[in-house]
């Protein structure tokens, strides 16, 4: 049995920098210029950002997959947040790319995410593209930026042969590229080709033993819990009984009901999946971030995801004082209890205890942004509670 690259030569990637350098805007042009969208399909701008909270903060919070088709090929994108507070969704996409784009602002250089980040992707040994974006800026200083990119990968220490990796120039608010940057670009097809001629073809034997990795989570109303996983050998198919071995280290029997595959920002249905592809399962409940499907006969689970400790608590409380009531529907202990539960179907960065008393829950999370998000979305949807001042020290119970 030989490692073959996959039939149509798939590419996955991530994108990655500090907050606000222009990762979604840079996904949204490259999902407009390989011909996604209908020529009349009107789309929001940054799309991927498609939650009420990040269209109206302008940031990402959830890390997302789009898949773009580029000739014959296809390439997995997974857009990433890059607030601190959301540094556990970046670390997890790692997991299911071979290569990723760092984008550093042409004027702000790299900031404390972009170190961050890049020493992740290191670790994981991916394959790095150097990506300055937001050159129209007046103030951009490309080579001075360029430089210090240099130092942050040296700092890192990161292999010689790494230190190699190209660098291109863009403004990705315009959709343009360019790998000379006293030629101004006209499009991103020097981004594209780039890609294709950096970044390794996922690789994997089709008919080898079965491995397919659960790297993120994702919910749907109708469909209930989805599990985004990539596939590193073997094929899954609907309708299939398999293994699926659990962080506990048990191994269950699951049938596979509903499996699709990423077409732009479309989930397809599929009956089989392709070596190497990022695929999402419906219909397993209770299944999570670092689980692997395996073959019936002799499982062979991949490694574990690490997923980091929480580092903030704050309890939220039933309202109980004389105005209760007034701002919201949703009040009682049940209410807020359920809510939570289904909260942590697909955020799997917060915990929640208990805390003994049956109006307190202590929610752990990553950061004050990350809890403040879900605050705010429960109040949005008609809850009201009480919530303490943060307790940073907060130990996680291990
Ligand atoms: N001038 C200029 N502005 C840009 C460019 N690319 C993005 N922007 C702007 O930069 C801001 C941030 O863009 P986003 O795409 O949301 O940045 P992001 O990296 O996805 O942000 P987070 O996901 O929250 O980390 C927006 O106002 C964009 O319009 C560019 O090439 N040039
Ligand atoms: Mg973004």
């Amino acid at each position: 049995m030989s490692i073959s690259t996959t039939a149509q030569a798939i590419r996955n990637i991530a994108i990655i920098a500090h907050v606000d350098h222009g990762k979604t805007t840079l996904v949204d042009a490259m999902l407009r210029q390989s011909g996604t969208f209908r020529s009349n399909e009107a789309v929001a701008e940054r799309v991927m950002d498609s939650n009420d909270l990040e269209k109206e903060r302008g940031i990402t919070i959830l890390a997302k997959n789009t898949a773009i088709q580029y000739h014959n090929s296809k390439i997995n994108i997974v857009d990433t947040p890059g607030h601190a507070d959301f540094g556990g969704e970046v670390e997890r996409a790692l997991k299911m790319v071979d290569g990723i784009l760092l984008l550093v602002d042409a004027s702000e250089g790299p900031l404390p995410q972009t170190r961050y980040v890049l020493s992740k992707a290191l670790e994981a040994k991916l394959t790095p593209i150097v990506v300055i974006n937001k050159i129209d800026r007046p103030d951009a200083r490309v080579q001075e930026v360029l430089n210090e990119v240099y130092d942050l990968f040296i700092d890192l220490d990161a292999d010689e042969s790494v230190l190699e990796f190209p660098v291109i120039y863009t403004n990705g608010k315009a959709g343009t590229a360019t790998m000379d940057i006293d030629v101004p670009g006209t499009d991103l097809q020097p981004l594209f080709e780039l890609i294709f001629k950096t970044i390794p073809a996922a690789t994997g034997t089709p008919d080898g033993d079965l491995q397919v990795l659960v790297t993120n989570l994702d919910y749907s109303d109708y469909l209930g819990r989805l599990a985004i996983c990539r596939v590193f050998n073997g094929t899954l198919k609907a309708g299939q009984e398999i293994s699926l071995s659990k962080i506990d280290g048990h191994i269950e029997t699951v049938k596979i009901t509903k499996l699709f595959t990423f077409h732009g920002l479309k989930r397809e249905d599929t009956t089989e999946t392709e070596v190497g592809d990022i695929i999402a399962v419906a219909g397993i409940p209770g299944i999570t971030i670092g689980e692997s499907f395996c073959a019936l006969e002799n499982p062979k689970p991949l490694p574990l995801i690490h997923i980091d400790e929480p580092t903030i608590a704050i309890v939220f409380s039933v309202n109980n004082g004389p105005f209760a009531g007034r701002e919201g529907k949703l009040v009682t202990s049940r209410n807020i209890k359920e809510r939570l539960e289904r909260e942590l179907l697909t955020n799997v960065s917060i915990r929640v205890e208990d805390t003994g008393t049956p109006d307190n829950f202590k929610v752990l999370g990553r950061g004050e942004l990350q809890l403040s998000v879900l605050i705010e979305m429960m109040r949005r949807e008609g809850f009201e509670l009480m919530v303490s001042r943060p307790n940073h020290r907060h130990q996680a119970r291990q």
